[in-house]
């Protein structure tokens, strides 16, 4: 289409940049100011899809943008190489993992190259090879040094169809696997967990420093995940036990209105408190305890089950006024927050209540929800329930009564029946109960966190072997920096199938080994990590692709670090941000980089969608990439995904036209086709019209990359061809400066979308090779400002005024200023205005009659 041969352009072009290399990242002596441009990197699960294409366009017009400004840009590309798809694919089809993996990536490489991706070829990382596991070995070593690495027996989840353990993270909202779809099981386990728990508030509060530079969506997400929740631990005495119980509550303030104690049924804790009760309580308990195992923690905690739980027989003792509360264990309560257990109170929280009501549990009010904030304190009787019996206000108290309507009190207002605490506000109230409770030894400021310690063994085989020994006596020693990388071992001749342990447990030459401190027989850890630990430091390596000593260089993330640019899908906005957050502040605190935070701004593309819907392999609807190749060839394909709309925005690939880029790059070509290849031109001189508009993009073109709007971009060329396009038919005429002047600037520009035809039309248009790297011109500003024109003003057929108005002036506001006019006004002597015919910006014609 359009007469031009663009694959032949392409491959022109492809083997050009790889001959002369131009998007290396600079070196030491480069004097530039630098850019780090990253994208997601790809996991080499078969052919890249139209998601991977939106994706590595959007960073290479950044990329791009940088190098056109001036700088030196670092751009790199690597693979996501480790996890399931391989392993899925040897045990259903019985090929070898390294072979399938390695395959995939070099089509991949394949297909980005035919991209033209303004990538760092010499830097490209694969995590499954040794030479980049053996640092996931060094990161795991050194956490464990510092105690951020360490084995605990616990409740996990369990994914029974890829028999493995999931992190909670990978568990879905409905509870199933994010993996396999499969219904998550709880099974207990020892594991290696990564202590992200001690990063919690950093994690959090730096976030703030991220406000404006990541997506506010992804910002929110990540607090919600990390979700702290500030109150006050609170110490109960149990009666004939040693140990006191302590509850996390965020309400303190409401501790005299506790009426009971819960505890979580699958808590040890639980089991502790009944173990020497009678066999009839301890039969309820194993009953009550067996029923809640099949629960999910999602329906444990939603609102609208019915609320069931056992009496354990035994009474805590209200730390601030001596009372007894009956302990009870309840599903609603979990075993893995706070501290398991809570203090309920029914008048004010909700699920205390319908638990109350279901097991006719007392209720006592705490907080006047009435009260006005300021004034008199309240005085109010109890009943014997502690329900209010004379409010002494206008307050209908019972139709507010909790146990009545069903309803907990929730909002704030005065303290009522709470000893020295009566008449503060919550605020207050909290404050006071938290020092009296720390000068009595019996409770403290607390604050909770929902995010959990990240577990990272998993049960597989495709993945970065845990460098640990276990020896017979059950100690486990680090493997001796000098022996790492532990390589993985061939997976010929093993029973490669999930069976819940790790299948490397089998190959026994390799499992079998010395303990580096005793020198006794002892054993490989068989258990590989999670792959997020592998996402967690990519970035990093790519600045020290060679480094043998160390994972990178000081120097180098130093000089490139943190990351400017991050783009990506936003399925990744909590987990693998999260980690590469939390392992760049470990980094930090063992002085390995000077910032703590990897990733300066971050941007979420929208999917490639087809006919509304999600593409996916198993709807048989995914569009391939390197089949879209072959049809429109690279830059059709680029121009036609930034034009779809905004970054943000999903794109429903039936709305994306390659006919339409097509042709639009085949406009552009010709243009440098038609103009004179003199490069000597000066263009002080020329269509001053035309170049406007040129001038007017390279003013804007910046700012409009920097918002990331490339779509806008886009249609400023659009603009600009079609203007200079005109100019050479009907205007000025091929070689007129300004035509030239124009095609140079859509050269330059158009490399963002379309690197192939803009190396094309720079080299047509008389220059050397490479467009991609010329920096880009600066705007005139006399021809930014506004152009003006005259217009004229007749009334019933004569011109009474002249006015100087914009060029681009609208006929509404052309007219407006015409009737203000004081000649205007003037000549028409208190006559109305019948008619008004607007021109704009030339002529406004105004009839009286
Ligand atoms: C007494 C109280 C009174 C509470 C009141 C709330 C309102 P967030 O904000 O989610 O952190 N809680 C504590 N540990 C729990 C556990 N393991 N399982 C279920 N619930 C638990 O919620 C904290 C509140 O959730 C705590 O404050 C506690 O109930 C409950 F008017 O304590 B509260």
């Amino acid at each position: 289409e359009g007469g031009f041969d663009v694959h032949a352009i392409q491959e022109k072009w492809q083997e050009r940049w790889v001959a002369a290399d131009p998007f290396r990242a600079g070196a030491d002596a480069d004097t530039r100011p630098r850019k780090y441009v990253l994208a997601m990197f790809p996991y080499p699960s078969g052919d890249l899809h139209m998601g991977h294409a939106e994706n590595y366009l959007y960073s290479d017009i950044v990329a791009r943008f940088w190098r056109h400004r001036g700088y030196n840009v670092l751009h790199p590309i690597g693979w996501d190489s480790f996890g399931l798809p391989a392993e899925n694919a040897a045990i259903k089809r019985g090929v070898d993992p390294v072979s399938w993996t390695y395959d995939n990536i070099a089509q991949q490489k394949k297909s980005l190259k035919r991209y033209g991706v303004s990538f760092d070829w010499s830097r490209v990382l694969h995590t499954s090879d040794p030479d980049y596991y053996h640092w996931n070995q060094w990161l795991f070593q050194q956490l464990f040094e510092r105690g951020l690495a360490y084995r605990k027996d616990g409740e996990v989840n369990w994914d029974p169809v890829d028999q493995t353990v999931l992190a909670n993270e990978q568990v879905l909202a409905d509870g199933t696997s994010e993996r396999s779809g499969a219904m998550v099981e709880k099974k207990k386990l020892t594991q290696w967990y990564f202590r992200i728990t001690d990063y919690a508030d950093r994690l959090l509060d730096d976030l703030n420093q991220l406000e404006g530079s990541w997506p506010q969506k992804v910002i929110q997400m990540q607090r919600n995940w990390i979700g702290r929740s500030i109150g006050a631990d609170v110490d109960f005495e149990v009666e004939g036990r040693e140990q006191r119980v302590t509850v996390f509550t965020t309400r303190p303030d409401t501790l005299h209105g506790a009426t009971f104690m819960v505890v979580a049924p699958d808590s040890d804790l639980a089991s502790e408190l009944v173990a020497d009760r009678s066999d009839d309580v301890k039969k309820r308990f194993a009953e009550y305890l067996a029923s809640v195992r099949k629960i999910t923690a999602i329906d444990r905690q939603s609102t609208d089950r019915p609320k069931t739980g056992v009496f354990l027989d035994r009474f805590a003792i209200n730390p601030v006024n001596g009372e007894r509360l009956p302990i009870w264990a309840a599903d609603y309560v979990l075993a893995d927050y706070g501290h398991g257990a809570v203090m309920a109170v029914p008048a004010h929280d909700q699920r205390d209540l319908d638990f109350a009501r279901a097991f006719d549990l007392p209720v006592r009010v705490v907080v006047d929800t009435h009260a006005p904030v300021t004034g008199a304190i309240p005085v109010i009787e109890l009943d014997d329930d502690g329900v209010p019996i004379d409010p002494g206000s206008d307050v209908d108290f019972e139709s507010i009564d909790p146990v009545k309507t069903g309803l907990a009190l929730a909002g704030e207002g005065r303290m009522i029946n709470s000893g020295s605490l009566d008449g503060l506000s919550k605020r207050n109230a909290i404050a006071r109960v938290i020092a009296e409770l720390t000068e009595a030894g019996t409770g403290r400021a607390a604050k909770t966190y929902r995010l959990r310690d990240w577990l990272i063994s998993r049960q597989r085989f495709w993945g970065t072997p845990i460098p640990m020994v276990h020896s017979q006596d059950g100690a486990i020693n680090p493997v001796p920096s000098s022996e790492l990388p532990v390589r993985l071992p061939s997976t010929d001749g093993l029973d490669l199938v999930p069976k819940g342990s790790s299948p490397l447990g089998a190959a026994t030459e390799w499992v079998s080994t010395i303990d580096p401190l005793t020198g006794d027989v002892a054993r490989r850890d068989p258990d590989t990590m999670d792959t997020f630990v592998d996402s967690s430091w990519y970035y990093l390596r790519f600045l020290s692709p060679g480094a043998e000593n160390e994972p990178f260089s000081r120097r180098e993330a130093d000089k490139w670090g943190p990351v400017d640019f991050y783009i990506g899908g936003v399925e990744h906005a909590i987990l693998h941000l999260l980690y590469a957050r939390f392992i760049t502040k470990a980094l930090f605190d063992m002085g390995k980089v000077e910032f703590t935070e990897p990733f300066s701004n971050l941007i979420n593309q929208g999917m490639v969608i087809l006919g509304g819907s999600k593409m996916s392999k198993s709807k048989g609807n995914l569009v391939l990439f390197s089949e879209e190749l072959d049809a429109h060839g690279a830059d059709a394909l680029r121009v036609a995904l930034a034009f779809a709309g905004p970054v943000e925005d999903d794109k429903d690939w039936d709305d994306v036209s390659t006919t339409g880029a097509t042709k639009f790059l085949a406009r552009a070509l010709r243009i440098a086709h038609d103009v004179s290849s003199d490069t000597g031109v000066v263009w002080a001189e020329g269509d001053t019209k035309l170049r406007r508009v040129t001038h007017r993009l390279w003013a804007d073109a910046p700012g409009l990359i920097e918002q990331t709007k490339f779509n806008v971009v886009v249609a400023r060329l659009m603009e600009l061809v079609n203007a200079t396009r005109k100019a050479i038919d009907t205007g000025a005429g091929p070689a007129d400066p300004a035509v030239r002047e124009a095609a140079e600037a859509i050269a330059m520009i158009i490399d963002l979308f379309a690197p192939h035809t803009a190396e094309e039309m720079w080299e047509t248009l008389g220059y050397q090779p490479f467009v991609g790297l010329t920096v880009w011109r600066q705007p005139d500003p006399t021809l930014l400002v506004e152009e003006s024109v005259t217009a004229i003003v007749q009334i019933d057929g004569k011109v009474r005024a002249t006015l100087d108005v914009p060029a681009r002036i609208d006929s509404d506001a052309l007219e407006a200023l015409a009737r203000e006019d004081s000649r205007i006004v003037k000549s028409l002597a208190g006559r109305e205005i019948t008619r008004a015919i607007v021109r704009a910006p030339k002529v406004v014609s105004f009839s009286t009659h």
